[in-house]
């Protein structure tokens, strides 16, 4: 048998040795999402709000080979500068770590790693899903995917305007994936309170989220699930704003023959740059707010 190369942060280890509750990070938002340093800051900042709620951050990511589950501060700080980090799914992690290399995990891959330290919730900021124009491309995260698998209860506020929300929603139904907007019924659009869709499932309290998580489990139903939470109120951006800059960026990704693994980073960069900043302040309000929602239903889990 292959030993698996898994390290815990001291902190991962105290939280485990004790029992806390604890809650996965992302890492492909820090080397792939935003700039530096924003990204080392919002990062932080990020784990702050995971322990001012009451939980342990655990942010996930392969150094050299090995899973980190919960990055030293100079880990975290290495990462954020680093050149040439993979950006890994399911498809690239093992090699990934077999090949002794250095990527950030996606929404995908750091639920597989969760899995692997036994920790059942996710925070992030938006989740991948099926591009706009997918019936050429084919262009569908594998997050989809993983959500359908693994038993991994996501936090995220909702889908990015940059995709096709009406074909991700049916592609999350068909896969088995329960989508659950907090709080509203209109599915959270991530820079936008609402999308104009209505979410399949409501829920207003931590407690119930926790709950059919825990009766999915015991179910034996396989993955986890989708929370949409809506960027608080004084950090969106209105639709009508954000729609026209997304349009642009898509023609620009279009006409640049951009595809694959670099579409969401590209689209992301241009929007940051497009809305001079803007996108990225509301980018961190908004995973500051699930790390606490994330926190809460990790606490209501343990
Ligand atoms: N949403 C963000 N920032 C990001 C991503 C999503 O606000 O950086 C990243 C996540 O890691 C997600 C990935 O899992 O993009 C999806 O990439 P793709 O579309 O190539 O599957
Ligand atoms: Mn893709």
């Amino acid at each position: 048998m292959t030993a698996l190369p898994l390290t815990l942060s001291a902190e991962v280890v105290t939280a485990r040795t004790r029992g806390l509750p604890l809650v996965a990070l992302e890492s492909t938002i820090i080397t792939h999402g935003m700039p530096w340093p924003q990204n080392v800051e919002t990062a932080r900042a990020v784990e702050a709000a995971v322990r001012a709620a009451g939980a342990v951050p655990a942010t996930i990511a392969v150094l050299d080979g090995t899973v980190h589950v919960g990055l030293e501060p100079a880990e975290l700080d290495r990462l954020g500068q680093a050149q040439g980090v993979m950006k890994l799914s399911r498809a690239d992690l093992a090699i990934c770590i077999a090949q002794g290399r250095t990527g950030a995990t996606t929404v995908a891959a750091t639920m597989l790693c969760a899995r692997l330290a036994g920790i059942s919730v996710f925070a992030t900021g938006g989740i991948g899903g099926v591009h706009r124009g997918a019936e050429h491309s084919f262009d569908i995260s594998a997050d989809l995917h993983e959500l359908a698998r693994t038993p991994v209860t996501v936090v995220a506020a909702g889908a990015k305007a940059i995709l096709d929300l009406p074909k991700t929603l049916e592609v999350l139904e068909t896969l088995g994936v329960p989508v659950i907007a907090v709080g509203q019924d209109d599915l959270p659009a991530f820079w936008s309170r609402e999308s104009g869709l209505k979410a399949p499932l409501r829920m207003d309290t931590a407690r119930e989220i926790a709950a059919a998580h825990r009766m999915r489990g015991a179910l034996g139903i396989a993955g986890g699930q989708l929370v949409a939470n809506p960027i608080p109120v004084e950090a969106e951006i209105p639709r009508s704003r954000i729609q026209p800059v997304i349009e642009t960026a898509l023609d620009e990704a279009e006409a640049r023959g951009i595809a694959a693994k670099a579409v969401t980073p590209f689209l992301l960069q241009r929007i940051f740059e497009l809305t001079d900043g803007r996108s990225l302040v509301a980018n961190t309000a908004l995973v500051l707010n699930n790390a606490r929602l994330a926190a809460q239903i990790a606490a209501e889990l343990v």
